[in-house]
């Protein structure tokens, strides 16, 4: 491709005009974000949403951001799906309505999406909420640092939805393997539009990695021992010692394929002295704990909501918690069950197989631990405890196709097959997606302080459980019967019915999700009628708990002191949940920065000008960010003071909202 000076590779050709369908897709990008810019500007809400969210610092706010984000890219991760699903429902002996290219387009921004930009998104944004007000602190210990991290993550995700106007996205699925991935194989700009997306978000993760790290060591509540942090605060340590070893790996991988492509270099080109494998081997050693990065904290969350609905103490904590740490470091031992056929010894692959084996005993001992919680309890079916059951049953059956995939002559027959897409799916819907849907009807009235219909909540759930059996368990037939993942077409008839059941399965999970949009529609709307500003609703035993909500920009007017485990519960049997000071003291607080979206959008600025070679633009760029880093070095009024005063009023607020609200049910 000829590129200009000012331009590099754009032109013209890069607007999707060549195909209805991808010309629709842009169209509904363009507009969507076309009105929600007008429909701010209509409610003259830019300058509330500039000063209250854009350039906060704020732990909730930010969790909140994250989780917006995530529910937009489950809205476009799932519309890929859709597609596929559609497509291979019709194109048995026919072209059906997409062309090969696209339907690689679409199966990589889909998984690229849902594990980036959904997954990694969603519990980003419910750890940013919860985990300091578990621990009883007011911030995380870097809130500027957070702030970045969330906007460098949302220029990643701006980046793959650009792609979707401008040019196109890599074809070379969500783990982007060269050789495919190189210049010579894929010559348009989609790869790098990958790579880019992944390095800026990348960064973003591994800094939010550290602060969630340094957090939970060194923010704890007076008094509070590590063995008394509630299990989510647990499991999001882990997840983020894994975010700190691991999310480096997938940038080296995406630096040096970045410098295979630009600069010429042969670290992937069997040819040119390098070797595809170091490929696949930096790849999943960041891969493979990447799916427990993205499951442990599911798991935080349902050792939280089992307990809490069951009306009874968590299980075996102590246990739960030492299996989290050994599914964290054994996730580090397993990576190259993602190539036992690509040529290692039989031995190698023995010994993967067996490490693979061995993580279904910690999570084993997990399953039984949350159902010897459920054991004689008195079980409230709301809906955070629907999601834990169905998780539970259905994770369990993925487990076991898991292991089927462990056994590397079995995986010769299975691999890259439909079989394979079922046990993922299996295990990242239910053990993953259930739980931050869980963890989403949990804290929402915490967020909000109001809380989430019922009624649409349960029609989401059958939609979704019903829709999740359909759409995937037709797949591990398909597996046995051969059909290979990734096809845009076939020619076996069959395939066909299966096919259409999934789609069918599909179209079921599209009633959930459209239950859940009106679920969040009607709850505003009736929100007087489920109003909990006291901050209590479920009788819940952690420290999240103890405060209004939505609680105060400073967390707790007092630091709670912690003696034991479930610190709120027992304060409660104490009947001394809320202490009462004689005086407040003023709170020191970070103040809002822009520092956090100016270093998004430069950053966005440079991954999109790396993408197009556009050379000047890159280094306009690369300027902002580095300027933005030194400008903030001059900031010296970081930190406001809230007065005791204001804090006084704030606390008497809530506390006779708790007196009215305990009145109510006496
Ligand atoms: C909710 C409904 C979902 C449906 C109907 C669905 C459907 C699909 C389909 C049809 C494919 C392509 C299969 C093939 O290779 O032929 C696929 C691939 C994939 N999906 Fe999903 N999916 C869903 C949710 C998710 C979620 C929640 C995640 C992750 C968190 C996910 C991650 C992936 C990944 C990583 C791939 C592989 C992409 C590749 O081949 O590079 N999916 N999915
Ligand atoms: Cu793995």
């Amino acid at each position: 491709m000829n590129s200009s000076f000012i331009l590099g590779k754009l032109t013209f050709d890069a607007l999707p005009f060549y195909s209805v369908i991808a010309a629709s897709g842009a169209a509904v990008i363009v507009l969507g974000g076309l009105s929600v810019v007008a429909l701010i500007t209509w409610l003259e809400a830019w300058g509330t949403l500039w000063r209250n969210w854009l350039t906060t610092t704020d732990h909730k706010k930010i969790g909140i951001m994250y989780v917006v984000l995530a529910l937009v890219m489950l809205l476009r991760g799932f519309v890929d799906a859709l597609m596929m699903r559609a497509q291979q429902a019709i194109a048995m002996n026919d072209p059906g309505y997409l062309t090969p290219d696209h339907f690689q387009q679409i199966f990589s921004s889909h998984g690229t999406i849902m594990v980036f930009f959904m997954g990694m998104p969603f519990l980003f944004g419910l750890m940013n909420y919860v985990v300091p007000l578990q621990l009883g602190a007011r911030d995380v210990a870097f809130p500027l640092l957070n702030a970045i991290s969330f906007w460098l993550t949302a220029a990643g995700a701006a980046l793959v939805m650009v792609s979707l106007v401008i040019g196109v996205f890599s074809t070379g699925g969500w783990t982007g393997y060269p050789p495919y991935t190189e210049l010579s194989y894929s010559p348009t700009v989609g790869v790098d539009y990958w790579i880019m997306a992944l390095l800026i978000s990348g960064v973003g993760t591994t800094l939010s990695g550290i602060n969630f790290v340094v957090t939970i060591y060194k923010l704890r509540a007076p008094g509070m021992k590590l063995m008394h942090m509630p299990l989510f605060c647990w499991t999001a340590l882990c997840a983020n010692l894994l975010v700190i070893f691991a999310v480096p790996g997938l940038t080296v991988a995406g630096g040096l394929l970045a410098l295979d492509r630009y600069l010429g270099m042969h670290f992937f080109t069997n040819d040119g002295g390098g070797n595809v494998m170091n490929y696949a081997n930096i790849f999943w050693i960041f891969g493979h704990p990447e799916v427990y990065i993205l499951i442990l904290p599911a798991f935080g969350i349902f050792s939280s909501v089992i307990p809490t609905f069951s009306q009874k103490r968590l299980f075996g904590y102590t246990v739960l918690v030492y299996a989290t740490m050994c599914i964290a470091v054994l996730s580090f031992t397993v990576w190259l069950h993602h190539f036992f056929t690509m040529g290692a010894d039989a031995n190698v692959n023995a010994f993967f197989g067996v490490m693979t084996m061995i993580i279904a005993v910690p999570t084993g001992v997990k399953v039984y631990d949350w159902i010897l919680t459920m054991f004689r309890g008195r079980l409230l079916f709301d809906t955070p405890m629907l999601w834990s059951l169905a998780f539970i049953v259905t994770f369990v059956i993925g487990g076991m196709t898991g292991v089927i995939l462990a056994i590397p002559p079995l995986d010769y027959v299975f691999h890259n097959t439909l079989f394979l897409v079922a046990h993922f799916h299996n295990m990242l819907i239910p053990g993953m997606l259930f739980g931050l849907f869980a963890g989403y009807a949990y804290w929402f009235p915490k967020a909000t302080g109001f809380r989430l219909d019922e009624k649409w909540g349960r029609r989401a759930f059958f939609f979704w459980v019903a829709g999740f059996y359909l759409a995937f368990m037709p797949l591990y037939v398909l597996g046995f019967l051969g059909m290979s993942r990734r096809m845009a077409y076939y020619d076996q008839p069959g395939w066909q019915i299966y096919l259409i059941v999934a789609a069918f399965g599909a179209f079921l999970v599209l009633c959930g999700i459209i239950s859940q949009i009106v679920q969040l529609t009607v709850s505003i709307r009736d929100r007087a009628c489920t109003t909990d500003f006291a901050g209590d609703p479920w009788n819940a035993p952690t420290l999240e708990w103890a405060t209004s909500s939505p609680p105060p920009e400073y967390n707790f007017a007092v630091q709670p002191e912690v003696h034991s485990l479930d610190a709120f519960r027992a304060a409660k049997e104490a009947g001394c949940p809320y202490p009462w000071p004689e005086r407040y003291e003023p709170i020191e607080m970070p103040r809002n920065s822009m520092t956090g979206i100016a270093l998004g959008a430069v950053s966005f600025v440079l991954g999109f000008a790396v993408v197009w070679h556009i050379w000047w633009l890159a280094a306009l760029g690369l300027l902002g960010v580095v300027g933005t880093v030194i400008a903030r070095s001059f900031a010296t009024d970081t930190t406001r003071i809230i007065s005791a005063e204001d804090v006084a009023a704030t606390e008497t607020r809530w506390k006779t909202a708790v007196l009215a609200a305990r009145g109510a049910s006496a």
